[in-house]
């Protein structure tokens, strides 16, 4: 058979609802991201839209187990969850991917759920691009709702919020994350604040959060609700999916929701956009032979000419550019 004729018959057997045929093309988007357009062309017809929450928090808030927890319930209503857990550990050890298995086991099962873990490096196109494109698969294959964890650390994870409907931003008891939060800037992504392991205390980083809400103007008229869970004793969860479903309608009365669809979008195509004319850059016109002059130089005369040297390379680049137009 040749690539062609296995993406055939893997789209035939995705269209009858064949996991095992999902998780085949997904690793073939993760892999080989030129084959994402082949792969979508079979879906034009296909006009389902999932419902796209982003849970976000430091590493070992609970992210995983509350995911669990939530989808669990979301099951139990009859619904079709797609997972998407963007892992920070190194790609090498493997680590956590096995464990948010163990932490998911009891839905991973399930007929109605499919999950898919990510090392966050490693890449082509970033994480983002991997992202965004398992979410499609999901939409394709009629997921109701998409989940994606992330640590709300790096730019990588910053990109993923363009991508959500719902952002979700965890934290745990002990006030060293709600400065964080401070300082990452990341009181102005969530939707709603879940203080989880509050089996552990958390009422007072609650009050703490609220009043920072307090202090800040929220446009559009949504004023995040702080919940608060304990994940592991499935504690506050029906609260906590209120607080996303009254969002959702809030975005969809509002209509909201449109704008961050085309958001998504309007995300998704500048993002290829830069990484095209990157590549093309880098094919066309950087001359890697004066690249390695430059470096030579450097070396042996004076790093300090460095910038004297690019300003140099990048002025006739330009001028190679100009030529091409
Ligand atoms: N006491 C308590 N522990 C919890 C709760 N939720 C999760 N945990 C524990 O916290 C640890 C981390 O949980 P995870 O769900 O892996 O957290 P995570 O945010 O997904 O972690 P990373 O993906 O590694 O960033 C595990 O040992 C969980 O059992 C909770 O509500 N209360
Ligand atoms: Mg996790």
């Amino acid at each position: 058979m040749t690539n062609d004729d296995i993406i055939e018959s893997l789209i035939s057997r995705f269209k009858k609802k064949d996991k095992i045929a999902l998780a085949r093309l997904i690793t073939i988007v993760e892999n080989e991201p030129d084959k994402a357009s082949k792969i979508f062309k079979h879906f034009e017809n296909i006009k389902h839209d999932s419902y796209i929450i982003g849970l976000t928090g430091s590493p070992g808030v609970g992210k995983s187990t509350l995911t669990g927890a939530i989808a669990q319930r979301m099951l139990d209503e009859g619904k079709t969850v797609g997972i998407i857990s963007v892992d920070p550990t190194s790609p090498f050890s493997g680590g956590a991917f096995l464990g948010d298995r163990v932490r998911m086991t009891n839905i991973c099962l399930h007929p109605n759920v499919f999950m898919r873990s990510l090392a966050s490096r490693g890449y082509k196109g970033g994480i983002s691009r991997a992202v965004f494109d398992i979410t499609m698969l999901y939409e394709a294959f009629g997921m109701d709702i998409i989940i994606i964890e992330t640590v709300g650390v790096g730019q990588a994870e910053f990109d993923v919020y363009n991508l959500v409907y719902t952002v979700v931003v965890i934290l745990v008891p002990g006030y060293g994350d709600v400065i964080q939060m401070q300082k990452a800037g990341i009181i102005e992504i969530g939707d709603i604040y879940d203080v989880n392991k509050k089996d552990l205390g958390g009422e007072d980083i609650a009050v703490q959060i609220e009043m920072m809400l307090d202090d800040t103007i929220f446009k559009g008229g949504w004023r995040p609700p702080v919940s608060m869970t304990d994940a592991i004793n499935r504690e506050g969860i029906d609260e906590l999916l209120q607080c996303i479903w009254d969002h959702k309608e809030h975005i969809e009365l509002s209509g909201a929701i449109k704008e961050k669809q085309k958001n998504r979008f309007n995300y998704k195509i500048k993002e290829l956009i830069f990484t095209k004319i990157e590549s093309l850059i880098s094919e066309k016109f950087i001359d890697n032979d004066e690249v390695n002059e430059i470096i030579k130089d450097v070396l042996n005369n004076s790093k300090f000419r460095i910038y004297d040297k690019i300003q140099n390379l990048v002025k006739n680049m330009n001028l190679e550019i100009r030529k091409n137009e």
